[in-house]
């Protein structure tokens, strides 16, 4: 027998989940074959990033073995959003990476080192690389084989005062990991869990372009007015963008696997054709030779600034700039390069 399919939600006051995001948790619940259980009262009389330990034995308690899907009350599920269960067996511990915008530091350094340190020291284990620190909205994991390592968490609980500082849940439990499970650690791809506070742009926008957001700290203001549920035809991030229109017209349900925009300006066409074709590719051309470039690249050429104009389009597409391909023109005798294929 499949064993049980669980998304555990710890919906505590005065920060309970909001309507639309109960709606999108039902709803990808029915999907995917799962339960979700909200869990509204304490579990324990600790600060909420400790009471995310105590969740993995409560659903085993409640429902007996299951593979769980543990999400914060402040995230959003797009109605055609696959299932993770799928994507990982049980034994291993899925997460998304905390690491998630090109403008904050990509190294093995910042406040993610510090916080595993410090924790690592207080709890003596030794901290895991930086670079696995994971984003705690969403952990996936079989209840059997992670109950234990949850309670080994908990048993800092005490000797570190219940502190709540430096990435709580995150710091303890990908250290837990790394000492005790290295080899199970697995990242599910970045769309199970978009931070809303490193893709502002996005959070302001109600059409989603991503599969499950997570409004982080400021950015929750937004939650409300986003649209997880996909219509037909699908809203568009960028619905004045006429080439889009028709491109949805003519390739109706059967769009391409890959489409060439030409030569890159602004991003709104690439950022609607990825957002609503979870698995299109979109490729581009870029030149810095002035010969090269699109007319409307004039005043860039003039004032040396055309390389804004790539860096803002990348970083505009956020993580689905990895479904974008760049072609480079070098003169009009090279060759014409495809990156990535
Ligand atoms: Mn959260």
């Amino acid at each position: 027998m499949e064993m049980k399919r669980v998304i555990a939600v710890l919906d505590l006051p005065p920060r309970r989940a909001s309507q639309n995001v109960r709606e999108s948790y039902e709803a990808a619940a029915k999907r995917w074959d799962a339960d979700v259980l909200w869990i509204d009262e304490h579990l324990q009389p600790v600060h909420p990033f400790w009471q995310k330990m105590f969740v993995c034995d409560h659903v085993h308690s409640k429902v007996g073995p299951s593979h769980v899907l543990q999400l914060d009350n402040d995230m959003l599920i797009r109605s055609d959003c696959p299932s993770p269960f799928d994507l990982l067996t049980p034994k291993n511990f899925g997460m998304v990476a905390e690491r998630q915008s090109a403008n904050n530091r990509i190294d093995n350094g910042g406040w993610q080192q510090r916080a595993q340190e410090i924790w690592a020291k207080r709890c003596a284990v030794r901290p895991a690389p930086t670079w696995l620190h994971p984003n705690g909205g969403l952990y996936l994991y079989g209840s059997e084989m992670y109950g234990p390592m949850f309670a080994r968490i908990i048993r800092h609980l005490i000797p570190t005062w219940g502190a709540s500082d430096q990435a709580t849940d995150e710091s303890l439990i990908v250290n837990q990991l790394y000492n005790d499970h290295p080899g199970y650690i697995k990242f599910l791809p970045p769309d199970f869990n978009v931070s809303m506070i490193y893709s502002p742009a996005w959070a302001i926008n109600p059409v989603m372009q991503s599969y499950v957001y997570h409004f982080v700290g400021r950015s929750k203001a937004h939650i409300d007015a986003c649209h997880w549920q996909r219509r037909l035809p699908p809203e568009l991030p960028f619905p004045g963008n006429a080439q889009t229109q028709e491109l949805i017209q003519q390739w109706g349900d059967d769009p391409p696997a890959q489409y060439d925009i030409g030569p890159i300006f602004t991003p709104q066409l690439s950022a609607n054709l990825l957002a609503i074709n979870p698995d299109l590719i979109v490729t581009g051309q870029w030149s810095d030779r002035p010969y090269r470039l699109d007319r409307r690249m004039l005043s860039h050429t003039v004032t040396g600034s055309s390389h804004l104009v790539l860096t803002r389009f990348l970083l505009q597409l956020g993580i689905n700039a990895r479904r974008f391909r760049l072609r480079v023109k070098e003169d009009i005798n090279a060759t014409t390069q495809l990156a990535g294929t």
